[in-house]
C-alpha cells in the first residue's frame, strides 16, 4: 500500500537535459505508450505531463483518473481488463455505498480508494496536486516524473444536445452516447501550469503527444495558459501519435468526436489539429496511404509503423520508432 506522506521540496524532474523526453498524456493509450517509452529510453529521462480535465470530486475525495491510470500502469498494478483501476480490486465498499444510496456508477475499487483518501487528505492539508503526485510516483517506485498539467482546478465540461454535463457523467455514467457539440475547460483560463511544466517543455530533447484523445486529453493540457506557446516555441522536435487507425479510435470516443465536431474522421483529421507545432506524425501501417496527403498538407514528416500496442514488444517498438523519428527531425 503506498505511503503518500508529505515531503518538502518534492517537485518535477530537475535533471532535464540532452536525453529528456516529455510526453503529453491522457489515460489508457498514453499509459501504454509510456510503458513502451520506459523500456526504450532510461526511465529517469521521461516526464509525463498529464491531463486533469477528467478529475472529479467523488464523495468528498479528489479522483485524478489519468494520473492514476499512468501510475498504476507503469507500476504494473493496473487492471489489465479495463486499462484503469487496480488489478484484482474488490468493490465491497462501493456496494455498501450503493446500498446506502450513494453514487455507485463510478467504479472505485477498495484498493483504489486508499489512494484517493491519501491524495485527498494531503490536498486538504494544503499540499498541491503536483506535490502529492510526486509522492505517489515515488511510493510506487517509478523512476520517471509525472506532473499534472496544473495544480489548479480544471474540469472538462461537455456540451451535448441535452445541455452541458461534467466529463465523467458524459464518459462513464452516460457511456459516451451523447453527440459532443463542444467542450469547455472550466478553470483553464485562470490556471497556471504546474511547477516543472514549462521547464520540461522548453528543456526537452523531444516532446511526444501520446495516442490520446486530441479533444478530451490534449484539449485541457493545451488550454492551460502558456502550454501551447511552449509547444510552439520549444526548440525540441514534437511528435504526435495518431489515436485513430483506419478511421476508428483505438479506444474511446475520439472518432465519434471528430465527426460531431466537424473534423475528418481519419489520421489526417487528427494531424490537422497538431500541425501548428508537431514535426512528426506517427500513423499506423493500415493508414500508410495517408502519409503523402498528411505530409503535403501539414508539412509534417510521417512515420508509418505499427501503433497497436498489444504487448510489451509492440509498446517498446512504437516508442523506439517514435524517438528515432524525433531525433531525425532535429
Ligand atoms: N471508466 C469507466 O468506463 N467506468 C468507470 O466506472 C470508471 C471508474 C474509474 C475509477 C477510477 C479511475 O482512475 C478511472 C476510472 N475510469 C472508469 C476510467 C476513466 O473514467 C477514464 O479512463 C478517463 O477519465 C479517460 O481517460
Amino acid at each position: 500500500m503506498p505511503n503518500v506522506t508529505a515531503n518538502a521540496n518534492e517537485t518535477a524532474n530537475d535533471e532535464l537535459g540532452p536525453g529528456a523526453y516529455v510526453v503529453l498524456a491522457g489515460g489508457v493509450g498514453a499509459a501504454r505508450f509510456l510503458e513502451g517509452l520506459l523500456l526504450a529510453v532510461p526511465p529517469a529521462d521521461v516526464t509525463a505531463i498529464v491531463n486533469v480535465g477528467d478529475d472529479m470530486e467523488w464523495c468528498g475525495l479528489h479522483i485524478a483518473p489519468d494520473i492514476d491510470t499512468v501510475v498504476y500502469t507503469l507500476a504494473g498494478q493496473v487492471n489489465p481488463e479495463t486499462g484503469w483501476g487496480v488489478r484484482d480490486d474488490t468493490y465491497v465498499a462501493l456496494e455498501r455505498l450503493g446500498d446506502l444510496g450513494g453514487p455507485s456508477w463510478f467504479k472505485i475499487g477498495a484498493r483504489d480508494v486508499g489512494l484517493h483518501l491519501a491524495r485527498s487528505a494531503r490536498l486538504a492539508a494544503g499540499d498541491s496536486l503536483s506535490e502529492v503526485t510526486a509522492s505517489i510516483v515515488r511510493e510506487f517506485e517509478l523512476e520517471c516524473t509525472v506532473i499534472p498539467v496544473t495544480d489548479d482546478r480544471l474540469r472538462t465540461i461537455v456540451r451535448t444536445d441535452d445541455g452541458e454535463i461534467a466529463f465523467q457523467e458524459y464518459f462513464v455514467q452516460r457511456r459516451q452516447q451523447d453527440d459532443v457539440r463542444g467542450l469547455r475547460f472550466e478553470g483553464a483560463e485562470m490556471a497556471e501550469a504546474a511547477p516543472g511544466v514549462h521547464k520540461a517543455l522548453t528543456g526537452a530533447c523531444g516532446i511526444i503527444i501520446a495516442p490520446s484523445n486530441p479533444f478530451l486529453s490534449l484539449g485541457p493540457i493545451l488550454a492551460v495558459p502558456g502550454v501551447r506557446d511552449c509547444m510552439l516555441t520549444s526548440p525540441a522536435p514534437v511528435a504526435a501519435v495518431s489515436p485513430i487507425v483506419g478511421g476508428a479510435a483505438i479506444k474511446g470516443p475520439a472518432a465519434a468526436m471528430l465527426a460531431s465536431l466537424g473534423h475528418e474522421v481519419s489520421a489526417l483529421g487528427v494531424a490537422r489539429l497538431y500541425q501548428d507545432f508537431a514535426d512528426v506524425f506517427v500513423i499506423d501501417n493500415e493508414d500508410a496511404a495517408l502519409a503523402g496527403p498528411i505530409a503535403d498538407e501539414t508539412g509534417m514528416t510521417c512515420l508509418i509503423t505499427n501503433t497497436i500496442m498489444s504487448n510489451s514488444v509492440e509498446k517498446m517498438a512504437l516508442a523506439r520508432a517514435t524517438v528515432d523519428a524525433l531525433m531525425a527531425a532535429v
